[in-house]
């Protein structure tokens, strides 16, 4: 064999051997779907590469807000949540914390990496923690409006009573980001928890949805969350005055506008965990769950 045929041969079988490498690490996953009908990626543990992925993003200076509520004795989850973050969560990037809670004096002092900072603002105290979820929306809606047009680039929404285990990184950026509910990644439509009495906006009549996404968690760019937020809040406001509240409070209502306005990507239930102890097949890494908790000793009411 001529050196250029065997330098043609060794070409070719590297080449192969990349492209065996590309879809078996990053496209391998026949175990779930990664895609949606509207053609937006489903990520997964296996579906990209995170070092390609690091190495877009982080020359581009991106800030990220990130939202928690601590209201009541949730202020015990404060802790555990901001550690586990700056151990897991957009490490290398601009992260910008903004907690809201009626006891700003037991927020811990945690140490924070260079270039993240965090923000706590005082709010009034909620007798209710439906109140407490639903009122997340129209705060949320003034930040974006007031605060964040000059400091962030997106913004992520998160639940306190929970812990990152794994990387949560730029993987999960786009304009308008839906993370699939762990409990109902695997059932049939006919079983999500959708709001079905048509009185309330959330009203999701039977035969009709996509997924079922966690209230707590979802992201995207300032002006689509800005967009979710408002939304969300003008349709509880609406509920409020015809005296309905949806089965499942704000989730609900992003459930709706997520059927409406399709999420540009969605994120594997890694990033939003039943419990670091419960495992599924699907589940290759668990990297954001929720804490276990007693409802009856951490809410304020039944
Ligand atoms: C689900 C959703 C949650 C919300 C709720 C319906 C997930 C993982 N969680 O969780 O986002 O949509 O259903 O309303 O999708 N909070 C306080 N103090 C309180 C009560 C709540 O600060 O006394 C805040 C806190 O940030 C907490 C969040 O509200 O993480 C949601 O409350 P939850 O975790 O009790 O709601 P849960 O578990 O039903």
């Amino acid at each position: 064999m001529e050196a250029k045929d065997l330098w043609i041969a060794l070409i070719t079988r590297v080449y192969d051997q990349l492209l065996y490498k590309q879809s078996s690490v990053f496209a391998g996953r026949t175990d779930v779907a990664t895609v949606t009908s509207w053609s937006a990626p489903i990520i997964w543990e296996g579906t990209f590469d995170s070092a390609l992925i690091d190495s877009i993003y982080q020359s581009q200076n991106l800030t990220i807000a990130t939202t928690v509520f601590a209201l009541g004795k949730y202020t015990c989850f404060v802790k555990d949540f901001l550690e586990s973050a700056e151990e897991h969560y957009f490490v290398g990037f601009r992260v910008h914390y903004y907690l809201f809670t009626d006891k700003p004096e037991s927020v811990p002092v945690v140490k924070m990496g260079e270039h993240r900072s965090l923000t706590v603002q005082k709010v009034q105290s909620l007798n209710r923690w439906q109140d407490i979820t639903m009122n997340r929306m129209e705060k949320l809606e003034k930040l974006i409006e007031n605060e964040l047009a000059n400091d962030a680039d997106f913004i992520f929404c998160l639940d306190v009573d929970t812990k990152f285990y794994a990387r949560w990184g730029a993987e999960s950026l786009g304009h308008l980001v839906g993370v699939i509910h762990p409990w109902l990644f695997d059932v049939p439509r006919d079983q999500f928890t959708y709001e079905r009495r048509p009185e309330s906006k959330a009203y999701i009549p039977a035969g009709e949805g996509d997924y079922y996404y966690a209230g707590g968690a979802f992201g995207g760019s300032l002006e689509d969350v800005h967009h979710l937020t408002k939304t969300c809040r003008e349709q509880l406001n609406i509920d409020a005055a015809n005296s309905i509240e949806a089965v499942w409070q704000e989730e609900s209502h992003l459930n709706k506008y997520f059927l409406l306005n399709k999420p540009c990507k969605l994120l594997s239930p890694e990033y939003m965990w039943r419990d670091i102890n419960t495992s599924a097949a699907q589940i290759k890494i668990i990297r954001f769950t929720n804490v276990p908790k007693n409802y009856a000793e951490v809410r304020p009411n039944p």
